[in-house]
C-alpha cells in the first residue's frame, strides 16, 4: 500500500441519493488524481485549474469504476461519481488503495475550522447538513453556512445611529431560534393504546404505506415498527407499539415494558381508543401511562356503531377527544397528520417555515444562541464593544471550543 498523502471524506451517506460525492485533499492531489482518473479517451486527465470541472472515468486495475465528474476546489477536489453504494464503496476503496486516508466528517470539518480554513460557525452547519432529511433543514443549513456573512454584515453595520435596528435584528434571530430547532429535530410521534384497538392500521394509514402487520387479534403487535416520514415539513419518527396488555407474562410482559419506554420518550403519543367497544381497563392503564407526555385522544373505529359514550370518558378524566376517525376506511386521517403536525410545531408555525427563508438567521447551535443572546443583553445595556466582541464569537475559531462542540453534536449523530 501506498504511503498516505492525501485525505478522502464522503459528503454524502452512500445509498441514499442519486450522487455521493467524495471530497479529497492533500498536497499531492494533482499528481495522485491523474492516476485513477483518465478522459473519454483513455488518457490520463490533465487537472484544471480551481473552480473548473472535468468529465473523466475513474479507473482501477481490474478496470473502469465509475463515470465522474471532477470539481477542482480552493482546498481540493470534489469526485462526483454516481450514488449506489457498490460504485461509491469501489470508488472510495480504489482511493484508499492509492494511498488516500478516508477520514471522518466531523475529523475533517473540525480541522479545517482548526487550520482557520473555514469559521467554526460553517463547521458546525456542515457536519449537520449531510444528516439533513427535509426541504426545511437543507434550506436552514444552507443559510448556516453563511451566518459569518450575516454575522459580519451585523458587525460592519453597528454603529449609535443603526443601534435599534441592530437590536431589533438580534431579536428576531433569537426569536427565530426555537423556531429553527424545531426543524432540525427528529420528532418521535408514538402510536399507543390497548391492544386490538388500531394502532398498527391508523399507524399503516397515516404513512399511506401497508407496512405493520395487522390482524384481529389482539397482541399482533409485539416489537416497535419504526417510520420515518414528513409531516408538514418537519422530520418526524412514527413509532407503532405493542398494545398495552394489562396482565402480561413472557414476550408480552417485555412488549409491554418496551411500549411504555417508547411512549414515556415520545414527543408526541396518539392514544387510541376504540370507540366500537366500551372503555376497558386496559384503555385506562394507556391513558394514565400517557399522563405527562403530551397527547392527542383519538377514537377509532368510527365507521362501526359507536359504544363508547362521552360520558363514560368523562368518568375516567378524559376531558377532551381531539378526532374521531376511521383508520380502516381512511377517515379523518389526514386530519389527524395535520393534528399531529400542529402540536410539534408549537406556537413556531407558520412563522418559522417562512423565517427560514426571509430572515436569513442560520443560528443553529446553543453554542452560537449563547453569544446570540448575550450579544442582545450587551447591547440592550448599550455597550456595543460587548455585543460586537460576543457576536464575532459565534464565527471565531476558538480551538479550546471545538471539544464542546462535538459534544453537542452527538445526539445528532444518532438522530
Ligand atoms: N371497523 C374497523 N376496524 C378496524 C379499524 N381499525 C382497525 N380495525 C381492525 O381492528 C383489528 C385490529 O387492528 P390492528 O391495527 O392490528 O390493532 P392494534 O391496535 O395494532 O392491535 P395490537 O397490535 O394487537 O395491539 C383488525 O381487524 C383491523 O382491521 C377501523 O377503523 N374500523
Ligand atoms: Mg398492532
Amino acid at each position: 500500500m501506498a504511503k498516505v498523502q492525501q485525505e478522502v471524506m464522503r459528503a454524502c451517506r452512500l445509498g441514499l441519493g442519486g450522487i455521493v460525492q467524495l471530497w479529497c485533499r492533500g498536497d499531492s492531489l494533482v499528481e495522485a488524481l491523474p492516476r485513477l482518473v483518465v478522459n473519454p479517451d483513455g488518457q490520463p486527465i490533465k487537472p484544471v485549474g480551481k473552480g473548473k470541472f472535468q468529465h473523466g472515468i475513474l479507473r482501477g486495475e481490474s478496470g473502469d469504476i465509475d463515470e465522474i465528474l471532477l470539481a477542482w476546489t480552493e482546498w481540493g477536489a470534489e469526485l462526483n461519481c454516481h450514488g449506489g453504494s457498490a460504485c461509491a464503496t469501489a470508488a472510495l476503496r480504489l482511493l484508499q488503495e492509492n494511498g488516500f486516508k478516508e477520514i471522518s466528517p466531523e475529523n475533517w470539518w473540525f480541522e479545517s475550522a482548526k487550520a482557520g480554513r473555514i469559521s467554526l460557525a460553517e463547521c458546525e452547519a456542515r457536519l449537520r447538513l449531510p444528516q439533513a432529511v427535509t426541504p426545511l433543514q437543507v434550506r436552514l443549513l444552507s443559510h448556516a453556512l453563511q451566518l459569518e456573512k450575516s454575522v459580519q454584515e451585523w458587525i460592519d453595520h453597528l454603529s449609535e445611529v443603526e443601534q435599534n435596528s441592530s437590536l431589533e435584528l438580534l431579536e428576531k434571530w433569537i426569536a427565530a431560534y426555537a423556531g429553527d430547532q424545531i426543524i432540525l429535530k427528529k420528532h418521535v410521534v408514538a402510536v399507543v393504546g390497548a391492544p386490538n384497538v388500531g394502532k398498527s392500521t391508523l399507524f399503516n394509514a397515516l404513512l399511506s404505506l401497508d407496512r405493520a402487520m395487522v390482524s384481529e387479534l389482539a397482541g399482533t403487535t409485539r416489537d416497535a415498527v419504526r417510520q420515518n416520514l414528513i409531516l408538514d415539513g418537519l422530520s418526524v419518527e412514527l413509532v407503532d407499539t405493542a398494545g398495552l396488555l394489562e396482565k402480561a407474562a413472557g414476550a408480552d410482559a417485555e412488549a409491554v415494558r418496551r411500549a411504555r419506554e417508547i411512549l414515556q420518550a415520545a414527543e408526541l403519543c396518539l392514544l387510541i381508543l376504540d370507540g366500537s367497544r366500551e372503555f376497558t381497563d386496559e384503555d385506562r392503564h394507556a391513558w394514565q401511562a400517557c399522563q405527562g407526555v403530551p397527547t392527542l385522544v383519538i377514537i377509532n373505529k368510527n365507521d362501526l356503531p359507536q359504544v363508547l359514550t362521552e360520558a363514560e370518558y368523562h368518568q375516567e378524566g378524559i376531558k377532551n377527544i381531539d378526532l374521531k376517525l376511521s383508520a380502516l376506511e381512511d377517515r379523518e386521517v389526514g386530519r389527524l397528520a395535520e393534528m399531529a403536525a400542529t402540536k410539534l410545531w408549537g406556537e413556531h408555525s407558520p412563522w418559522a417555515k417562512t423565517s427560514v427563508d426571509n430572515l436569513h438567521s442560520g443560528i443553529i447551535t446553543a453554542r452560537q444562541f449563547r453569544h446570540l443572546a448575550s450579544a442582545r443583553d450587551s447591547l440592550a445595556a448599550g455597550d456595543m464593544k460587548a455585543a460586537a466582541g460576543s457576536m464575532r464569537k459565534i464565527i471565531k475559531t476558538e480551538v479550546a471550543e471545538l471539544d464542546a462542540i462535538r459534544e453537542e453534536l452527538k445526539p445528532s449523530r444518532q438522530a
